[in-house]
């Protein structure tokens, strides 16, 4: 059955010039790009965006990490894209993605392990769900 996810560019991504790339990966595996918008986004919105990890020892730099600059939030729909665009992705540290994965080839670690990963993409259909609502709802 066709699903839809939710994709950030983060910031380290969008300031590198690679929202195209990231976004041409996802394209070129043959997933339809719904919507796409460029965001600067607000404490609140990024709260509700990772309420699960609120009160990890991550949590408050990442945050501040991800309102470091714009960001774009793109909606991708195909069979199996949840999945599919998380194994485009990579693993979440870059330094140990593997070669041919986004992470992988475009990010390594920056001094900081795991949170400079260039993008995010939902993990479950009820997180896509959540999470396009908090990105593209009314
Ligand atoms: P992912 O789903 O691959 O984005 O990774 P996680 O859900 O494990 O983590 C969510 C975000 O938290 C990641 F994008 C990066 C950040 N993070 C850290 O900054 N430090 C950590 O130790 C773990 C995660």
């Amino acid at each position: 059955m066709t699903e839809q996810t939710l994709v950030l560019v983060k910031p380290d991504a969008v300031e590198r010039g690679l929202t195209g790339e990231v976004i041409r990966r996802i394209e070129a595996k043959g997933y339809v790009l719904t919507n796409i918008r460029l965001v600067t986004p607000d404490r609140a919105i990024l709260e509700r965006h990772y309420a699960e990890h609120a009160g990890k020892p991550f949590y408050e730099p990442l945050v501040e990490f991800m309102l470091s600059g714009p960001i774009v939030a793109a909606a991708f729909a195909g069979d199996a894209v949840i999945a599919g665009v998380r194994s485009l992705l990579g693993a979440s540290d870059p330094t140990v993605a593997a070669p041919g994965t986004i992470r992988g080839d475009l990010g390594r670690d920056w001094g900081v392990a795991v949170q400079r990963n260039l993008v995010h993409a939902s993990d479950s259909t009820e997180s896509a769900e959540r999470e396009l609502d908090i990105w593209f709802g009314a």
